[in-house]
């Protein structure tokens, strides 16, 4: 290299340091990505004695939702770490607690429930408080998580500090649905598990956990109506009963978390036969379930009953993926109904799917189905349907122009269990691809992770979700235009978000190979 060359090296060094002290000073390691954020210089200390208060506040708390969520974000904040009385050094500014005015005094968790919350962390006051305005109190228990991405332990201080005071944050979700798929079918996964998993929703303020419960390997949920299903399970202690299904439906519920309950049909659904051989067409034909018998239809409407006792959603799934009929036409007895009927495979396949749509209908759920429906009969799906994209076809764009509403989970960019899909991948999947005009933009609630379940378990399912949800989780929370273009520009923050989640205890993998994982403060 010439004398030259050393002097464009140094100035491309000299460049490259000063953009990171650049990125460093902005300093904004929020994931997601707020609507609005805006702060200035001063570090602050967390007094001990940190507390909630609510005057003023419209929400009784009743069911302690939020005070529950106020100490177990506290506990958050604090980590592990051994906070000392008081600092060691300087002068400084403590604040005392968080104050939360929520306007909406009911706590019911309805799709699309108001999330939006304002921040403020200010340097004045006495004592200071930092302030929390929300509609709702699933958008305070928001502000919380957020709040705890501003506090960090002070190794010189031994204690908690939040830095670059004063703080304004405005924040509200980009779309209503903002999902997780877990699948209990193929593994067994423990209750505790799936409650780490609800936990870690959170953080990431990810909204829907879509419970794929059952599947053709197994049925691991207790239906009281038809006790003999879960001998479809694979063992006796690796089943829920309907009271744990209840337990996780309200331990997501007051983390502001909605379950999505999944009744895959007539396809995927073999291991009801163990229990009930009489809904399989024959031995020899065990799936799809047997639509020429009543009795198939009874389960669904004894399932989906006992359901919606616990699944509060407003909506249920119904699966109808991946439905292959060709052994109906071999079953004579289901061939002869076929032909009663005037009905060939394909007319037989949407008459099952319509009439589990009419079921649950029946009980009070608007339906959600995998896009084959569409793909096959999209017009005589219920007008309230929910088109769940997956093949990635660009489907999403014909359901809304249908005017059906659509989620999406393309395969080539959303299966967290195609391990080598990367985050940067999850992260630049934009779900109003080609869709321009606002009506049909409206129709796209949501997006949704998923976690098929053959190759993994409660052994591996944090680093499988984590980092990788976190990216999506953020294209469907932050507003378009504050989203990075590059997902090189959010390397650092989302390592940054990886290292906190590490920190509170969930295996998240690295997001690249060997070297620092946290960005430098
Ligand atoms: N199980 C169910 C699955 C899948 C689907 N439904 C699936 C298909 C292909 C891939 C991954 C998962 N395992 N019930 C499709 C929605 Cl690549």
């Amino acid at each position: 290299m010439g004398r030259k060359g050393i002097f464009l090296g140094l100035l491309l060094v000299h460049i490259l340091v000063i953009s990171v002290a650049d990125t460093q000073k902005k300093n904004l390691y929020i994931w997601p990505m707020p609507v609005s954020v805006s702060h200035g210089q001063h570090t602050l200390h967390l007094s001990n004695e940190f507390e909630l208060k609510t005057d003023g506040s419209k929400y009784s708390d009743a069911s302690g939702i939020l005070r529950d969520g106020f100490s177990s974000i506290l506990k958050i904040i604090k980590g592990d770490h051994v906070i000392e009385d008081a600092p060691r050094f300087g002068s400084y500014l403590v604040i005392k607690g968080i104050h939360v005015v929520i306007l909406s005094p009911s706590d019911e968790l309805q799709h699309g429930v108001n999330e939006t919350y304002r921040l403020s962390v200010p340097v004045d006051g006495n004592p200071i408080y930092a302030h929390v305005e929300a509609q709702t109190v699933y958008g305070a228990l928001h502000a919380l998580q957020t709040f705890s991405q501003l506090c960090y332990f002070g190794f010189e201080t031994r204690v908690i500090e939040v830095h670059q005071a004063p703080w304004t944050i405005f924040d509200q979700p980009r779309f209503s649905y903002r999902g997780l798929l877990i699948d209990t079918s193929r593994h067994f996964l423990p209750l505790p598990v799936i409650k780490k998993v609800i936990d870690s929703m959170t953080y990431a303020k990810l909204n829907v956990l879509h419970w794929h419960i059952v599947d053709t390997q197994s049925f691991p949920l207790e239906i009281p109506s038809y006790p003999r299903l879960w001998d479809g399970a694979y063992s006796r202690s690796e089943r829920y009963t309907m009271a744990e299904a209840a337990e996780i439906v309200k331990y997501a519920q007051r983390r502001g978390i909605h379950v999505l309950a999944e009744l895959d049909v007539p396809g995927h659904a073999e291991s009801w036969g163990i229990g009930y051989p009489s809904i399989w067409p024959s031995e020899n034909c065990t799936q799809p379930l047997d639509v020429s018998n009543d009795f198939t239809f009874k389960l669904i409407d004894a399932i989906l009953s006992d359901f919606s006792k616990v699944f509060k959603y407003r909506f249920v799934h119904l699966g109808g993926d991946e439905v292959d009929t060709s052994c109906w036409t071999f079953t004579p007895h289901v061939s002869d109904w076929l032909k009663k009927r005037g009905l060939n495979e394909s007319g037989a396949y949407q008459y099952f799917v319509l009439k589990a749509q009419q079921i649950a209908l029946s009980h009070g759920y608007e339906i959600i189905n995998w896009e084959e429906t569409f793909n096959n009969f999209g017009s005589k799906l219920n007008p309230k349907t929910v088109v769940h994209n997956w093949l990635g076809g660009g489907v999403a764009q014909k359901v809304v122009a249908a005017g059906l509403r659509c989620i999406v989970s393309n395969q080539d960019k959303w299966y967290l269990d195609h391990l080598d899909a990367t985050w940067e991948g999850f992260y630049s999947n934009e779900p109003l691809t080609n869709i321009t005009k606002p009506e049909e933009q409206a129709l796209v609630i949501g997006g949704e992770v998923c976690l098929w379940g053959e190759h993994i378990d409660g052994s591996d399912i944090e680093q499988t979700i984590w980092p990788r949800a976190a990216a999506a989780a953020e294209r469907l929370w932050t507003p378009y235009d504050n989203l990075a273009k590059n997902s090189s520009e959010v390397t650092a923050r989302l390592a940054n978000f990886r290292c906190l989640l590490n920190q509170r205890g969930v295996a998240a993998a690295p997001l690249a190979g060997p070297g620092r994982v946290a960005p430098v403060e």
